[in-house]
C-alpha cells in the first residue's frame, strides 16, 4: 500500500500543494490504492512534498513518484500520445512548474494578507512567543528562494504578465478539447489542473487570479478535472461573484 505524504484540503482546494495534487491525480489515473497523510516538507528526504512510503521505502519528488508508478505498476500515464504530443505535454508541465506555479506562489506567500490567512497557519501549533519570529524567518526564507528562482525579482504587473502568457498558451493548446492533449487526461493534465486551480482559488485574492478566471475554457477545464478526480469536493472558482463585482 502506498502512503502519500502531502498537505491537506485547504485554501478552497482539495489539496493545498500543487505538486501533491499532481501525484494524487496520477495515483488515481493509474488506479492505485493509496492512503494520504499530512506531512511537513522537512519530513521529506528532499525537503519537499509530496513524498511516498511503500514497502518500507521513501521516495520524494512528484516526477520520480510518477516514474515509480509507471515502472512498478506497468502503466503509461501518456498512453495513446504520439512522441510529439508527449514532448508537448512535457513542455507544458515544465511551464507550469517553472513559471506559473512560482507566479501563483508569489501571491500566496509574499502578499502579507494572503500569507496571514494561508501559509502562516501551517505553524499554528507553535508557542505564541516563538511563532511571530518564526513566521518572519519563514517569509524571509521564501522570499530568498523566490529571488533565487527569479520570480521575486519582477514587479507584480510583470509577474502577472508572465503568468497570463502561460495561461494563454495553455488555453490555445487546450482549445475546445476536454483535456490538454486528447479526449482523456494524460499525465500533464494533473499538474496543469493543479496549477490553474491554484491560480483560480478565490481564497487568495490577487491580480493573477483575476486574470485566470477571465479564461472561460480554463475555468471549465478546472471544473471538469475537479469533477473527474475530486467528485466529492465542492469547488467554486467564484467566477459569478467576480463578474458581479466587476
Ligand atoms: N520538484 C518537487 C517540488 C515540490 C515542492 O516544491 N513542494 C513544495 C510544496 S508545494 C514544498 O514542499 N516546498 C517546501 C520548500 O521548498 O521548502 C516535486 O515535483 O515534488
Amino acid at each position: 500500500m502506498i502512503v502519500l505524504k502531502g498537505s491537506a484540503e485547504q485554501f478552497g482546494l482539495p489539496e493545498g500543494s500543487p505538486y501533491v495534487t499532481k501525484t494524487e491525480i496520477q495515483l488515481k489515473m493509474a488506479g492505485l490504492t493509496y492512503t494520504k497523510e499530512p506531512a511537513l516538507p522537512m519530513a521529506s528526504p528532499k525537503g519537499t512534498i509530496p513524498f511516498i512510503e511503500y514497502d518500507g521505502q521513501v521516495l520524494a519528488d512528484s516526477t520520480f513518484i510518477r516514474f515509480h508508478i509507471e515502472q512498478e505498476y506497468g502503466v503509461d500515464l501518456d498512453e495513446g500520445l504520439s512522441p510529439v504530443e508527449r514532448a508537448t505535454a512535457l513542455a507544458v508541465e515544465m511551464m507550469c512548474e517553472h513559471q506559473l506555479i512560482p507566479a501563483a506562489g508569489y501571491f500566496r506567500w509574499l502578499i502579507p494578507a494572503n500569507f496571514e490567512k494561508g501559509p502562516a497557519h501551517f505553524f499554528d501549533g507553535m508557542p505564541d512567543g516563538e511563532r511571530q519570529a518564526f513566521l518572519s524567518t519563514v517569509q524571509e526564507r521564501v522570499r530568498a528562494a523566490m529571488m533565487a528562482r527569479g520570480i521575486a525579482r519582477h514587479s507584480e504587473p510583470e509577474i502577472v504578465a508572465l503568468g497570463v502568457r502561460c495561461m494563454k498558451a495553455i488555453d490555445t493548446l487546450l482549445g475546445d478539447k476536454p483535456y490538454l492533449m486528447r479526449d482523456t487526461p494524460c499525465a500533464a493534465d494533473a499538474i496543469v489542473f493543479a496549477t490553474l486551480a491554484e491560480c483560480m482559488t478565490p481564497f487568495f485574492p490577487s491580480p493573477l487570479r483575476d486574470a485566470a478566471i477571465r479564461f472561460p475554457r480554463l475555468v471549465a477545464y478546472v471544473s471538469r478535472m475537479m469533477d473527474r478526480f475530486y467528485p466529492d469536493f465542492e469547488w467554486d472558482a467564484g467566477v459569478g461573484a467576480a463578474q458581479k463585482a466587476a
